[in-house]
C-alpha cells in the first residue's frame, strides 16, 4: 500500500503516519469497530465516489447495531469528510476506508463509556482478486468454515469482528491455491465469499441469497439487483443449496473491492464454459459504464469530487 498524505480523524486532517491509537483501545482487545470500503473512480469528468450515501448509511447502521448511537457527526458531515479527503490527497481514483472504533478509556467488555473515534483513510487500490480476474474469472472453493449463525454476530453490520471469520475463510482458500473462499450459512445454504456477495445464474435467471442467509447487505449486490431489473434479466433472491453453484451456467462475486468478478471453477469443478459468461459480461458492461462515466449515471450513484485547480507558481 502506498501511503497518501492525509487521514481524517474526528473532524480534522492529520498526517498519514500520525493516525495512531493506544494499544489498550477497546477495539484492539474486543474487535469493536465498524467500517466501510468505498471506491472513488476516475471518470471522464473527474473523480467520483460510488454510492457514497449508501455506504455512509450502512456505516451508521452498523454503528447503531453496536450501540454506537452518537458518532458526533451527521451522515452529511461524514460524506463531506470523505469527499474532502480525496480532494486533499489529490487522488484520481482510490479506495476509501472509514473506520469507527471504540477507543481508549475504559477496560472491560462493556463498551459504552469508551470514546468513539472515527478515522477515514484512502489509498490507491487495484484489482482485488488479481489483474486477470475480471475478464478470465477466478478459481474458488467452499471453505470448511461457515458464516456466522443468526443471533451470534450480526451479518448486516460491517463490523471488524466479522472479519475474523472472513480471515479464516480467505487464508484457508489462499493456502490451498484458490483466489477466494465461499462459505455456507449454519443451515448449509450458500452465504457469501470472505469479502463478496455471490450470484448464481442458470437458464437465464440470476439467483442470490437473501439477507437472512448471513450475508452483508452489499452495495454492489444492490447495484447488480437494480441493473438486472433495468436490463430485464430475471432475478430471484432465494436460499441456494450448495450443489446449485456447481451446475450453474455462470457464477460471479460482487464487492466494492472485487467489483463484478466472474468465477470459472468451484472446488475444481468447472462452471459453465469455464470463463466469463454472457450475462456476467452484460452486467459488467452496465456497471463499469456507469462508474467510469461513459454511460449516463441514471440512478445518481456518483458523487463528483472537485479537484483543486493547480495554479502555476
Ligand atoms: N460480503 C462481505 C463479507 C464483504 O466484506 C463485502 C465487502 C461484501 C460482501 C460486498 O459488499 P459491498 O462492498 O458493499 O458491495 N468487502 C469489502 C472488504 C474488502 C477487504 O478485503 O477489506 C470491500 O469489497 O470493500
Amino acid at each position: 500500500m502506498t501511503p497518501t498524505e492525509k487521514i481524517w480523524h474526528n473532524g480534522r486532517f492529520i498526517n498519514w503516519e500520525d493516525a495512531k491509537i493506544h494499544v489498550l483501545s477497546h477495539v484492539v482487545s474486543y474487535g469493536s469497530s465498524v467500517f466501510e470500503g468505498i471506491r472513488c473512480y476516475e471518470t471522464v469528468s473527474g473523480p467520483a465516489i460510488f454510492r457514497l450515501r449508501e455506504h455512509v448509511r450502512r456505516m451508521i447502521d452498523s454503528a447503531k447495531i453496536y450501540r454506537m448511537e452518537d458518532l458526533g457527526f451527521t451522515a452529511a458531515e461524514l460524506a463531506e469528510a470523505m469527499i474532502e479527503l480525496v480532494r486533499v490527497n489529490r487522488l484520481r481514483s482510490c479506495y476509501i476506508r472509514p473506520i469507527v472504533l471504540r477507543g481508549y478509556g475504559q477496560i472491560g467488555v462493556d463498551a459504552r463509556r469508551t470514546p468513539i473515534e472515527i478515522f477515514i483513510a484512502c489509498w490507491e487500490w487495484g484489482k482485488y482478486l488479481g489483474e486477470e480476474a475480471l475478464a478470465e474469472g477466478v478459481d474458488v472453493c467452499f471453505s470448511s468454515w461457515w458464516r456466522m449463525a443468526p443471533n451470534t454476530l450480526p451479518s448486516l453490520a460491517k463490523a471488524g469482528g466479522n472479519y475474523l471469520n472472513s480471515q479464516l475463510i480467505r487464508m484457508e482458500a489462499n493456502i490451498n491455491g484458490y483466489a477466494e473462499g465461499l462459505a455456507v450459512d449454519p443451515f448449509g445454504y450458500v452465504s457469501e465469499g470472505s469479502g463478496e456477495n455471490i450470484f448464481v445464474i442458470r437458464d437465464g435467471t440470476v439467483f442470490t441469497p437473501p439477507l437472512s442467509n448471513s450475508v452483508l447487505p452489499g452495495i454492489t449486490r444492490d447495484s447488480v439487483i437494480r441493473l438486472c431489473q433495468d436490463l430485464k434479466i430475471p432475478l430471484v433472491e432465494t436460499a441456494i443449496p450448495r450443489e446449485m453453484v456447481y451446475i450453474a451456467d455462470e457464477v460471479f462475486l460482487t464487492g466494492t473491492a472485487a467489483e463484478i468478478t466472474p468465477v470459472r471453477s468451484i472446488d475444481r469443478i468447472q462452471i459453465g464454459a469455464g470463463r466469463r459468461g454472457p450475462i456476467t459480461e452484460k452486467l459488467q458492461e452496465a456497471f463499469f459504464g456507469i462508474v467510469h462515466g461513459t454511460a449516463p449515471d441514471r440512478y445518481g450513484w456518483l458523487t463528483p469530487v472537485e479537484q483543486p485547480v493547480e495554479t502555476a507558481s
